[in-house]
């Protein structure tokens, strides 16, 4: 019996100890914590091999493109894409690009690749206005 209980005892005195707060020891000398060794500042650069190519999103509503009219540079890829209900579709007036009918999600990306001032329109919504035009800068 007393065998057994001296091991408790010392074990419990053990974890009693364990878990004591923990209290920071007095720093010899008075001497102030390096913050300024500790606190470390890290600058990373990426570089990127190519830059990102441009991009822009014309949305495609019931009935009309948001924005209609958009200035971008040469390379960029404009995508169009159907937020409306209806059905939509695209067609450049110089033929630029055509794009059949579109539901809501779908869209549809061309990349301009020269100067110059597009106008297309949406050939099921053109009576209703349903016009836009992307002008291609260098
Ligand atoms: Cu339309």
């Amino acid at each position: 019996m007393w065998r057994i209980a001296v091991p408790v005892a010392f074990a419990l005195l053990v974890a009693s100890c364990g878990a004591a707060p923990t209290q920071t020891a007095p720093i010899a000398g008075g001497a102030a914590p390096q913050v300024i060794a500790t606190a470390t500042a890290t600058t990373t650069i990426t570089l990127s091999p190519r830059p990102t190519p441009a991009a822009a999103v014309i949305e495609m509503g019931d009935n009309f493109f948001d924005p209609a009219q958009l200035t971008v540079k040469v390379g960029t890829t404009v995508t169009w894409k159907v937020v409306g209900q209806s059905t939509h579709d695209l067609a450049a007036r110089d033929g630029s690009f055509v794009n059949n009918t579109m539901a809501f999600g779908q869209t549809f990306s061309f990349t301009f690749a020269k100067a110059g001032r597009y106008a297309y329109v949406c050939t099921q919504h053109e009576g209703d206005g349903m016009t836009g035009e992307v002008t291609v800068i260098e």
